[in-house]
């Protein structure tokens, strides 16, 4: 028994820490960090509370690989945002997570690895989308979802033949059963470890996204049998919320419906992603109240029709947006508006009526975001074919993930040096103090975490500003 234990390989499955952005922001401009102590203690400790508070959500994507498992093979998840890595251990292979704004972090660590005999094979968005820019980086690399393949890369690590690439051909059919387990994840780090998707793929195109790109145009549904025994599986062991993490909950409106229908007796309460729509569908939105949605994500982006529709979005038209996300309220569900500012038909009237936006329509938290272009995205080649990107196209580093700090593009009809007062403008008005209580008070339910969150946006967009500010003067 002693003999086979010792023989039993150890793989560290490890999720890297945006540099700045939802896992804790931090100013860009480290320099004049350092000239105050203070701002900077201030800064790491509210980064702290963001990561642990807001978004401790444990990576579903390493939760899937751990639960393949595959007899003489361990595996244990590092969470980077708030654990450090477990080198006092033996390892013989780490498998990264590499996410398209935080590619140099993941190379960087994975040299690290590879100096001390550790193998590295790194998998996800990044990887699935620019594979050759990470070969010279890895032992091994997993292209496309790795839900199937992972058991052959273990098995190939545990009979010392590890190959270099492993790509999967076709996206696995997430109606087959697969066991989520919890396993390799530290519970008590987490704010909840109850994250779950039911769908993956994207039916829409919007052009600033890689989801349609990594995950298809079909959406591929899990049997809503399968979701049931999880979440009471799950349940055993986190009664905590649950984030059901699909980017669309309620893209077939069937399913959804006949699935949350089948949760209410659960008594779970959740939150997760969804287009207005819902606010049109009485059935659907009273599914979702009955089963204990508290917060959806709606993704408004531009208030101009134009503008949504010069990047490839063309559902949610606006005429119906505040009606919409009116009922959507009524039914006791926040709302977390994230709009962006700056797609192509924006002008500068757009902050007034963003502003306006967001008071008429309650919304609970509003988001508003700068445009990123994403490399790998249809927005950014066509940014770059016409000479709009601020950096070279082949520096995938330079469009790494902030928080609304820095401008990555040229705006097509707001000359840089007028947009960034702009939007500093905008978010110096919507994210006050005085808002965020207001907000809280008027939230249909959860409002500490209303409350909560809106604080944390009073920080956050206000060292953006700083970032952004100082972008200006050096563009001089
Ligand atoms: C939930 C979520 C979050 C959560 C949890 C983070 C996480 N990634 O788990 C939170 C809220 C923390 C978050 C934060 C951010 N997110 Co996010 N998030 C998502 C979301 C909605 C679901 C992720 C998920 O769990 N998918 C399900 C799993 C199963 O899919 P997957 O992660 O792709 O994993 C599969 C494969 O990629 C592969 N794989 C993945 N990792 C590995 C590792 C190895 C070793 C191997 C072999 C295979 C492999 O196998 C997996 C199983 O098939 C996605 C959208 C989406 N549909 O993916 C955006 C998404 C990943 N997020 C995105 C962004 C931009 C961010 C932020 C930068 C936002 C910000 N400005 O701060 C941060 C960055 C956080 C970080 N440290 O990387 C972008 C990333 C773009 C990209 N990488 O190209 C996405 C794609 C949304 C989008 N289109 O804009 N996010
Ligand atoms: S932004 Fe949302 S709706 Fe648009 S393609 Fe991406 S996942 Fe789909």
């Amino acid at each position: 028994m002693k003999g086979i234990m010792e023989q039993e390989k150890q793989v560290l499955l490890i999720f890297i820490q945006a540099d700045s952005g939802v896992d804790g922001a931090a100013s860009l401009d480290t320099a004049s960090a350092r000239l105050s102590l203070f701002s900077s203690l201030k800064d790491s400790a509210l980064s702290n509370i963001i990561r642990r508070a807001q978004f401790a959500i444990p990576p579903l994507a390493l939760m899937i690989l751990s639960s393949q498992k595959v007899a003489g093979v361990s595996q244990t998840i590092c969470d980077l945002r708030f654990e450090k890595l477990p080198l006092d251990k033996h390892w013989d292979m780490a498998g990264i997570s590499v996410q398209t704004g935080a590619v140099r972090p993941a190379f960087e660590l994975a040299r690290a690895l590879r100096s001390r005999g550790i193998k590295v094979v790194l998998g996800g968005p990044y990887v699935t989308i620019f594979p050759d820019q990470c070969r010279d980086h890895a032992d091994a690399l997993v292209i496309g979802e790795a839900d199937d393949i992972w058991r052959e890369v273990q098995e190939d690590l545990r009979s010392g033949a590890l190959k270099s690439e492993y790509r999967v051909t076709s996206f696995p059919d997430l109606s087959i059963e697969r066991t989520v387990g919890k396993s390799a994840l530290d519970i008590k780090s987490y704010f909840t470890t109850n994250v779950v998707q039911t769908t993956r793929g994207c039916p829409y195109s919007c052009d600033f996204c890689n989801v349609h790109v990594m995950n298809g145009h079909r959406l591929r549904h899990r049997s809503i049998q399968d979701v049931l025994r999880e979440v009471e599986t799950f349940l055993k062991e986190d009664k905590r919320i649950f984030f059901f993490l699909d980017d669309t909950i309620n893209a077939d409106e069937l399913y959804a419906e006949k699935l949350f229908t089948e949760l209410v007796p659960f008594g779970i309460s959740w939150v997760g992603q969804a287009t207005t729509a819902l606010g049109e569908k009485p059935r659907l939105l009273d599914a979702f109240a009955r089963s204990g949605c508290g917060a959806l994500l709606v993704g408004i982006e531009s208030l101009a029709d134009g503008s949504n529709h010069a990047h490839q979005k063309f559902h949610n038209p606006s005429s119906r947006q505040v009606e919409c996300i009116k009922n959507i309220r009524k039914a006791a569900i926040c709302v977390y508006g994230s709009f962006i500012y700056g797609l192509d038909e924006d002008t500068l009237d757009m902050p007034g009526k963003l502003e306006a936006f967001i008071e008429e329509t309650g919304i609970d938290v509003p988001g508003i975001n700068l445009l990123r272009p994403i490399p790998g995205t249809g927005v950014f080649d066509r940014l770059a074919l016409e000479g709009r990107l601020l950096h070279s196209p082949d520096d995938h580093d330079a469009f790494r993930f902030s928080w609304g700090q820095e401008m990555l593009y040229k705006p097509l009809r707001i000359p840089l040096q007028e947009f960034i007062p702009s939007y500093t403008a905008l978010t110096s008005r919507v994210f006050t103090v005085q808002n965020a209580l207001k907000r809280a008070a008027r939230a249909p339910r959860l409002r500490s975490a209303v409350l909560m969150f809106n604080l944390l946006y009073v920080h956050m967009y206000g060292m953006a500003r700083k970032d952004l500010m100082r972008q200006l003067r050096e563009l001089g």
